[in-house]
């Protein structure tokens, strides 16, 4: 049995993950530069198929990320995509264990695409209760911590608050209050999901229909205002944590893309749920954040009466009457 980190200690670490997260930046800017410039392919694998790229330059990161870590806190565990897809699977303990994605959005990297971050997720006596998540091309950074807020940095004006920021000052998420944005349906939301790397005939018929639904007028769908494919799990969730999208759905990532914004998003108001069986009452068990299934919805005011945790929940079910689910691939 290891106690859990104190609130001192987990400010500690975010200050340690966050500069982490910024040099890790650097180096994802300089791979970005050396593959545009490239004449051919280069660096660029494939892992389980030719949608599921792999670069010199994820490995490199997450090189860097595991030696820092493992000096600053050498106790801790590790758990990182290129590791973990390379063999190195341990299981999940009640001690501090990192999820680090190295670069979330690796398709995006490779066709210098500008949403591509670095993802670092922290969990404590198997809940995740820390993350960092730093997109060095537009410069804006997300981090939170269980039980103190999350918050976004940034040197690009976002917007939305009505009130001054000075610029690359901490903004506290969401940006714009909960409480005046219900959500009486799923008609007239904004909502984020991916094709993901199962590109088998079913998995895609699934999505597609379920993306159709989502997106037509009734009686065969339920007109959303429009999806989003940001390409990177991670800062989908950091737009929903910023209240920038309505909610954020996919089936197939992994606990690295998600465990950091979980916490960020937690932290901003949001509900985050796994599958449609899941008890939808907003506790991230372990089997959630290593479920691979994921909805997330931004924080939302209720409507009369109703609490915006039972708000949250009746978005979810009409979510899970909409879509399909969707076997995994793995
Ligand atoms: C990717 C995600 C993307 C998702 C892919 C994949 P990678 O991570 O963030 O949103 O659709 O399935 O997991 O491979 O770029 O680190």
């Amino acid at each position: 049995m290891t106690s859990p980190l104190t609130p001192t200690e987990l400010q500690e670490i975010l200050g340690f993950t966050t500069d982490l997260a910024r040099k890790a930046g650097a180096l994802i800017l300089e791979g970005s530069h050396a593959i545009q410039r490239a004449s051919g392919p280069g660096s660029v694998g494939e892992k389980k198929n030719a949608v599921d790229l792999v670069t010199e330059y994820d490995v490199k990161v997450e090189e860097l990320v595991r030696n820092d870590i493992a000096r600053a806190y050498p106790r801790f565990h590790f758990v990182g995509e290129e590791s973990y897809s390379s063999g190195t699977r341990p299981p999940l303990t009640d001690s501090p264990t990192f999820f680090v994605d190295p670069i979330d959005g690796t398709t995006n990297f490779v066709h210098g695409h500008p949403y591509a971050c670095i993802s670092i997720g922290l969990v404590d006596q198997r809940i995740p209760v820390l993350g960092v998540i730093y997109n060095p091309f537009l410069e804006q950074l997300y981090r939170g911590v269980r039980g103190a807020g999350s918050f976004l940095h940034t040197h690009t004006p976002v917007l939305v608050t009505g009130t001054d920021t000075e610029l690359g000052a901490p903004q506290r998420l969401p940006l714009a209050p909960a409480s005046a944005r219900p959500l009486p349906s799923l008609a007239g939301t904004l909502i984020a999901v991916e094709w993901g790397s199962d590109r088998t005939q079913e998995a895609i018929r699934r999505k597609a229909d379920s993306f159709s639904r989502l997106a037509a007028a009734p009686p065969n769908g339920v007109m959303a205002h429009s999806l989003r494919s940001v390409g990177s799990a991670a800062l989908n969730i950091a737009l929903v944590a910023q209240g920038a999208l309505d909610m954020y759905w996919e089936i197939g990532c992994w606990p690295w893309d998600v465990c950091a914004g979980i916490v960020i998003a937690q932290e901003a108001g949001g509900f985050v749920t796994g599958s449609k069986d899941t008890p939808h009452d907003g506790v991230v068990t372990e089997s959630i954040l290593t479920g691979r299934r994921y909805l997330i919805i931004r924080g939302v005011a209720g409507i009369s009466g109703e609490s915006s945790l039972d708000a949250q929940r009746r978005i979810a079910r009409e979510f899970y009457d909409t879509v399909e689910d969707i076997p995994l691939d793995e």
